[in-house]
This record gives C-alpha cells, sequence and structure tokens, in this order.
C-alpha cells in the first residue's frame, strides 16, 4: 500500500515537473512569436474579438450606469439644445399633434363604446402616441410596418381612414378583415402595413424576412418592427435580433417600453438594463430615447432608417414611455398599480402636453384653435363611429372563404351543417344584421 503510495507521487511530482517545463516552453515561444511580430498573445477562437486576460473577474451586469435616455425637449416642451431640433415646419408639427389627439380622442370614444357593450373589446394607445407619430413621421410611407397591436397611431399617420378603424372595430361588411379578428387587429396593403396578429412577437421574425427580401431587391426601403418590452421575452424576439444581425438586413426594431406587460412591470421582467442593453449583445446598433418627446422619437427613427438603408444592418431603438391606460377593455390595471402612479405620468410627462406645449412657444397654436380641433375631432369621430354602427356584419358564410383555394371536404361539411342549422333555427338567430348572402 505504502509503496503504491509513494509511485503514484512520483508519477504526479514528474507530471507537474513536465507541465512547468512546458508552460516555460509556451512562454519562450509566445516570446519569439511576439518578438517576430506575429500576435500568438491574442485568442483566436472562432467569432472572439477578445483579448487574453490572467484576472480572474466576472463581467457584473451593473458595471456602467445604463444606456442614456435621448432627448430633444425637457418636459415642458422647451428644446434643450438648438442643434438637435428637428426644425419641423409649422405644417408638419401641426399634423402631428393632430393625429397624435385624433387618436387620442378615437381611443377614448372606442373605449367608452366596448363599456357600453356595442364593441366586444378595444386597446387604447393613451401616453404612447409620441412613440407612433414621431416614429411614423420619420419613415417613408412605402416602408414596411410590422406592428404589435399598440401602434394605431402609425397608420393614422398614414392616411387609413377613421372609417376602416371603425368598421374593423365593429367587424362589419366594411371590414376588409370581414369580421374574421379581434378589435384593433388592423392591416392594409395600401398603408403597407402587415395584418396584426394576437400571438405576441410573431411579427418579429416575419419582419426579419420581409427586410432580407427587400435586400436582395434592393428596393431602398426598410422594415419597421414593433413591439413592447413584454414581447421582447418571448423567444422569436431573440431569434429575430440574431437572424436580423446575421442577414445583415434593413431593418428597424421599434420596443415601445411603456413598463408593463399587461400586470406584469418591468421590475419583473427582466433583470438587465432594459432591452436597449440586448443591441449590442446582438451586434445591433442601439440607442434609447424618451418616447414622450416625438421630436427624439423623430430623430432617433430617421437616423436608425439611414442607417439600415444605407449600411444594410438593423437597428433597435428603446423608447421609454407609459402605458396610461388599461392594457385592454378585459383589464383593470388598478389591480397592480396605484391610481397616483398613473396620474403623475398623465399630468407631468404626457407626451401630446409638451408638443403642445413646444406649438405655444412658437406661436403655432392657442386656445381657440385647440378648442376647435377638439370639437372637430371629436364630430369626426363620433360621425365615423355612427356610420359604421349602422352598417351590417358580414354573410356568416365569410367564414368558410379565403383560407382555401379549393374548399377542404371537412370544411364544406361544416358549411352545409351551418347552413341548415340557420335555416332551421333562424328565428333565434339575428340574421337580419347580417349581409345576406345567397
Ligand atoms: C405568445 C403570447 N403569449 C401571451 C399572450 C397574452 N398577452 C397579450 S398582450 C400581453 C402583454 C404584452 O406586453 P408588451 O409586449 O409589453 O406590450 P404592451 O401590451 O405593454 O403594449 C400578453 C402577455 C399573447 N397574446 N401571446
Amino acid at each position: 500500500m505504502a509503496a503504491s503510495m509513494f509511485t503514484s507521487g512520483a508519477i504526479l511530482s514528474r507530471k507537474l515537473l513536465s507541465v512547468r517545463v512546458l508552460s516555460e516552453c509556451v512562454r519562450v515561444t509566445n516570446l519569439r512569436c511576439l518578438s517576430s511580430g506575429l500576435v500568438e498573445e491574442q485568442p483566436n477562437f472562432p467569432g472572439s474579438r477578445s483579448k487574453w486576460t490572467e484576472s480572474l473577474d466576472f463581467v457584473q451586469p451593473d458595471l456602467y450606469d445604463g444606456i442614456p435616455v435621448y432627448r430633444v425637449m425637457d418636459r415642458k416642451g422647451n428644446i434643450i439644445d438648438p442643434a438637435s431640433d428637428p426644425k419641423l415646419d409649422k405644417d408638419t408639427v401641426v399634423k402631428m399633434y393632430q393625429r397624435m389627439t385624433l387618436l387620442n380622442t378615437m381611443d377614448r370614444i372606442m373605449y367608452e363604446s366596448q363599456r357600453q357593450g356595442r364593441i366586444s373589446f378595444y386597446m387604447t394607445n393613451y401616453g404612447e402616441e409620441g412613440t407612433h407619430i414621431g416614429s411614423a413621421a420619420a419613415l417613408d410611407d412605402n416602408d414596411l410596418v410590422y406592428g404589435q397591436y399598440r401602434e394605431a397611431g402609425v397608420l393614422m399617420w398614414r392616411g387609413f381612414p377613421l372609417d376602416r378603424f371603425m368598421n374593423q372595430c365593429y367587424g362589419n361588411e366594411g371590414d376588409q378583415g370581414k369580421g374574421r379578428q379581434m378589435p384593433v387587429h388592423y392591416g392594409s396593403t395600401e398603408h403597407n402595413f402587415v395584418t396584426i396578429s394576437s400571438p405576441l412577437a410573431t411579427q418579429m421574425p416575419q419582419a426579419v424576412g420581409s427586410a432580407y427580401a427587400f435586400k436582395r431587391a434592393q428596393n431602398g426601403q426598410c422594415v419597421i418592427c414593433y413591439f413592447g418590452e413584454g414581447t421582447s421575452s418571448e423567444g422569436d424576439a431573440h431569434a429575430a435580433f440574431n437572424f436580423s444581425a446575421t442577414l445583415e438586413c434593413p431593418v428597424l426594431f421599434f420596443c415601445r417600453n411603456n413598463g408593463y406587460a399587461i400586470s406584469t412591470p418591468t421590475s419583473e421582467q427582466y433583470r438587465g438594463d432594459g432591452v436597449a442593453a440586448r443591441g449590442p449583445a446582438y451586434g445591433i446598433a442601439t440607442i434609447r430615447v424618451d418616447g414622450n418627446d416625438v421630436f427624439a422619437v423623430y430623430n432617433a427613427t430617421k437616423a436608425a432608417r439611414h442607417i439600415t438603408i444605407t449600411e444594410n444592418r438593423p437597428v433597435l431603438i428603446e423608447a421609454m414611455t407609459y402605458r396610461i391606460g388599461h392594457h385592454s377593455t378585459s383589464d383593470d390595471s388598478s389591480a397592480y398599480r396605484s391610481v397616483d402612479e398613473v396620474r403623475q405620468w398623465d399630468s407631468t410627462q404626457h407626451p401630446i402636453a409638451r408638443l403642445r406645449a413646444y406649438m405655444v412657444t412658437q406661436q403655432w397654436w392657442d386656445e381657440t384653435q385647440e378648442k376647435a380641433w377638439k370639437d372637430d375631432c371629436k364630430r369626426q369621430v363620433m360621425q365615423s363611429f355612427a356610420r359604421a354602427e349602422r352598417r351590417h356584419k358580414p354573410s356568416w358564410k365569410e367564414m368558410f372563404t379565403d383560407v382555401y383555394d379549393e374548399v377542404p371536404d371537412h370544411i364544406r361539411e361544416q358549411y352545409e351543417y351551418m347552413a341548415a342549422h340557420v335555416a332551421e333555427y333562424e328565428e333565434h338567430y339575428p340574421v337580419k344584421n347580417f349581409v345576406k348572402n345567397e
């Protein structure tokens, strides 16, 4: 036993000796390489850009203070540095303000109409109007938009008519989706706006696919993909980021970080420095902006668009904002946040109030104009709303069309069953409200 211990000890010390000799040889060889101009001291692992280190240090997540928030205006609507003022002309700024306020008015009326049982569901955009209008105004109207669901202002900027918003929310015969989608799931080929899908983040890899097609077509357009910070935790978001960076395609990821994913606050969603910190890790140029400052959003989107198009690479914008409304009409946010918190954001940081203050300073807007415009907005929305409410629902038969080129047998059977059922029990259904389509 003792002999074998002695033997293994001798082997160990011989091994240690040979390791020491070997490392000395390597050191000497490295020095020789260095003196001959070779860079053998650099790691050469595939995909690595690092240097060697002998310090046993972990990279800590709180290494720095966080990516700063780019802004142009202060909270009172004053331009901080004249050099960053986008110097938009009066007509453009007034149009931005009018679209932001029209969106706000539409939201109020549609929200109420859901509460009265006139539509089935709605999602407001309160507090996020600056992210929509600031980004949409900086794009070319031919750029393709993939939205999440809380980006109605982008469509409004592009001239999607109020009647189409209303027809979609009512799911009436004027709705191009023929009532087959939930309210607020807009889409429009003419406005280059891909129809919204409810499952979160599905739009993200799709947007990258479109951007890759744009790159191949060399059409000079980019794709913008909106998503909430909650959605950035989906696997599809990570796939999309990496895919876009490796494919080097013109996609602009626009994160609306509004503080909540339904009831989950950002403090429970991630431990890193928000969504922006992930950009550089994927090799994506990134900026964080004040989403309640419409000019900051405008400048960032314009610059980002330029990068995506001229350099064929993705850009990530994280727009910091606050969801003032409930998540949707199915939510009551007082269950998970205080009314004071909401009031604070509404009263001190609202993007609409900030832009109005700027316009007043420029003497482009006053109380009389404000009142006249508010009345006009309300009238436009109410008239459109009344028109949509009067229209018929699409024929129930539309449920069975538009999916298959040739209707398969099992769908045809279901159709025939439904037709017989409706014929037999017609008096129990509000068939008079539906388009009759023989
Ligand atoms: C794959 C998937 N998971 C869950 C949901 C349910 N859901 C709908 S909206 C939402 C929160 C999304 O939050 P965020 O992306 O931050 O957008 P916000 O609503 O705040 O604008 C969740 C969890 C869904 N629609 N799809």
